[in-house]
C-alpha cells in the first residue's frame, strides 16, 4: 500500500481506536483513493489526508428533560461539524439509543463526501442523541426536542450549520426543533433546518427525496449495465421508515414488485407485493411495528429477527435495498443474496453493508450502489430547500423532483466516469470516493493551511 496512505490510516486507527464505525468509514474511503494518492505526492506535504480525517469541531452536550411521569432524564447530545470546506456544515440529526461519538463521526465523515457529490455548496456534519424515541408521547418528544435545541442553537445558523432529519427525526421533530430555535433566537431563519413542514418553509419532495433518489440512481446503474430496467424486477427493502417507504413508492412507479420490508424486529414477506398504503398507515400514522401488516394482509408472512443477520436478506430477490441502518447487511447475508440470484444492491442507508459484504458483491459482479452516492438525493433536496428559503420562494413538486432526478443522474455519471478513468470497471464505491475526493482536494489546496 502507498506509504503515505498507510501512515495516515495507522495514525487514524491509533487516535480513534475505540471508534469502530468511524474507522470503518475512513478505511473504506482511504483505501479506494490509492491510485489517486500515488499520482499526487504533493498531498503529503500539505497533510491533506490528515486534515480530511480530523473533524473541525465536535460538540457534546447534556440534554435534560422531563418525562410524563415527572422523572428527569439526562441524555447526551452531539453535533460533529466535520468539514466546512465547500459550504456550511450540513447533515441530519439521529435520535436513537445506539448513538455515540463513533456513529456520529462516521456519519459526518460520509456526509462530507456525499455532499461533495451532489455538486451543491454544502459541508459535512451530523448530530443527534442517544435519546430513544420509541414509545414516547408527543409531549415527551416535544420537551426533548426543546431541551436539545436550547443548547444546539448556539452552534447552528443558516450560513453556519444546517441540521435535518435522520433515524428517529422526521417532520414532527424538525417542527419542535424549529419552534424552539425561533423562540430563543427571535428570528425567522427558514434555512436553519431542512425537512421542515410545508406550512412553514419546507420543500415539496424533500420527504420523498432520499427514496426517490435511490431509485433514480438504480435506474441509471441498470441502464448503464446491459440496458436493464426496474420493470418486472423483484425488490426487497429493509427498514420501513422515511427512506424505505419512498424507495418502495418509486420502485412501484417504475413497474418493480416490492415483496418484503422490515423494521428492527423482523420482516414481512408478501408474495402479492407489499401494500404501501398499509405500510404508510402503520409506520407514518400509527408509529407501529411492521408485524402489524399481517393484521391487514393475512397471506403475508412475518419473520422475526434472531441475530445479526436480518431475515429479509434470506428472501429471493433481483434487487436488494438496505434502507435501515449501518452494518445491517452482513457477509452471511451477502452470500445468501448472491446465492439467490440478486443482480443489484442499492444502499439507501448510510454504510449498511459490512466491508466484507461489499467485497463479496463486487467479486461476484453484483451491481453495487454505495450509500454516499445512492442516498445523496435527500441532502441534495435539503440544499434545494435552503435555496427556496433564501429566495423566499416555493418550487412545485415537479420542479424539485426534476432537479433531484438530474442530480442523481450526474452523481451516477461521476461514479461511473471516475471508476472508468482509473480502470476499476463498475466499482462505483471507488468511483464515488474518488469523484468526491477530487472536489474536496481542490478546495483544500485553494484555502491554504486551514
Ligand atoms: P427512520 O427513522 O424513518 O426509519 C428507520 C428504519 O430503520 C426503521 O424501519 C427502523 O426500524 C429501522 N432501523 C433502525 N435501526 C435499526 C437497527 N439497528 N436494525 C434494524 N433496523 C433498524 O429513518 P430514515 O429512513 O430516515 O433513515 C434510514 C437510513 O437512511 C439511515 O441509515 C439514515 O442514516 C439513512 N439516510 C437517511 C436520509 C434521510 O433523508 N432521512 C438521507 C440519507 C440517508 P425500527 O422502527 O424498528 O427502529
Ligand atoms: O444521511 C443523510 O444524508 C441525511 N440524513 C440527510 C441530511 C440532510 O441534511 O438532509
Amino acid at each position: 500500500m502507498n506509504e503515505y496512505l498507510k501512515k495516515v490510516l495507522e495514525e487514524t486507527n491509533t487516535k480513534n481506536s475505540n471508534e469502530l464505525e468511524f474507522l470503518q468509514a475512513v478505511e473504506e474511503v482511504l483505501t479506494s483513493l490509492e491510485p489517486v494518492i500515488d499520482n499526487h505526492p504533493e498531498f503529503e506535504k500539505i497533510a491533506l489526508l490528515e486534515r480530511l480525517v480530523e473533524p473541525e469541531r465536535i460538540i457534546t452536550f447534556r440534554v435534560p428533560w422531563q418525562n410524563d411521569n415527572g422523572d428527569v432524564i439526562v441524555n447526551r447530545g452531539f453535533r460533529v461539524q466535520f468539514s466546512s470546506l465547500i459550504g456550511p456544515y450540513k447533515g441530519g440529526l439521529r435520535f436513537d439509543k445506539t448513538v455515540n461519538q463513533s456513529i456520529m463521526k462516521f456519519l459526518a465523515f460520509e456526509q462530507i463526501f456525499k455532499n461533495a457529490l451532489t455538486g451543491l455548496p454544502i459541508g459535512g456534519a451530523k448530530g443527534g442523541s442517544d435519546f430513544d424515541p420509541k414509545g414516547k408521547s408527543d409531549n415527551e418528544i416535544m420537551r426533548f426536542c426543546q431541551s436539545f435545541m436550547t443548547e444546539l442553537q448556539r452552534h447552528i445558523g443558516q450560513d453556519i450549520d444546517v441540521p435535518a432529519g435522520d433515524i428517529g427525526v422526521g417532520e414532527r421533530e424538525i417542527g419542535y426543533l424549529f419552534g424552539q430555535y425561533k423562540r430563543i433566537k427571535d428570528i425567522y431563519e427558514g434555512g436553519v433546518l431542512t425537512g421542515k413542514g410545508l406550512s412553514y418553509g419546507g420543500s415539496l419532495a424533500r420527504k420523498e427525496a432520499t427514496g426517490y433518489g435511490l431509485i433514480y440512481f438504480m435506474r441509471e446503474m441498470l441502464k448503464a449495465n446491459g440496458n436493464q430496467t426496474l420493470a418486472g424486477k423483484t425488490v426487497t427493502i429493509s427498514g420501513s421508515g422515511n427512506v424505505a417507504i419512498y424507495a418502495c413508492e418509486k420502485a412501484y412507479e417504475y413497474g418493480a414488485k416490492v415483496v418484503a420490508m422490515s423494521d428492527s424486529q423482523g420482516c414481512i414477506y408478501d408474495k402479492n407485493g407489499i401494500n404501501l398504503d398499509t405500510i404508510k398507515q402503520i409506520k407514518e400514522v400509527e408509529r407501529g411495528r411492521i408485524k402489524e401488516y399481517q393484521d391487514y394482509h393475512k397471506d403475508a408472512e412475518y419473520f422475526e429477527r434472531q441475530n445479526d443477520d436480518s431475515p429479509i436478506w434470506n428472501i429471493k430477490t433481483d434487487i436488494a435495498l438496505p434502507c435501515a441502518t449501518q452494518n445491517e447487511l452482513t457477509l452471511n447475508s451477502a452470500k445468501k443474496l448472491v446465492a439467490n440470484g440478486v443482480i443489484a444492491v442499492g444502499e439507501g442507508a448510510n454504510m449498511p453493508t459490512v466491508k466484507e459484504g461489499i467485497e463479496y458483491f463486487l467479486q461476484n459482479n453484483i451491481l453495487f450502489a454505495p450509500g454516499k452516492a445512492a442516498n445523496a438525493g435527500g441532502v441534495a433536496t435539503s440544499a434545494i430547500e435552503m435555496s427556496q428559503n433564501s429566495m423566499r420562494y416555493y418550487m412545485t413538486f415537479k420542479e424539485v423532483d426534476k432537479k433531484l432526478d438530474t442530480i442523481m443522474v450526474n452523481i451516477f455519471n461521476s461514479c461511473k466516469n471516475y471508476a472508468e478513468k482509473y480502470k476499476l470497471g463498475n466499482n462505483y464505491v471507488a468511483g464515488a470516493n474518488i469523484a468526491a475526493f477530487y472536489k474536496l482536494a481542490e478546495a483544500i489546496k485553494a484555502q491554504g493551511f486551514v
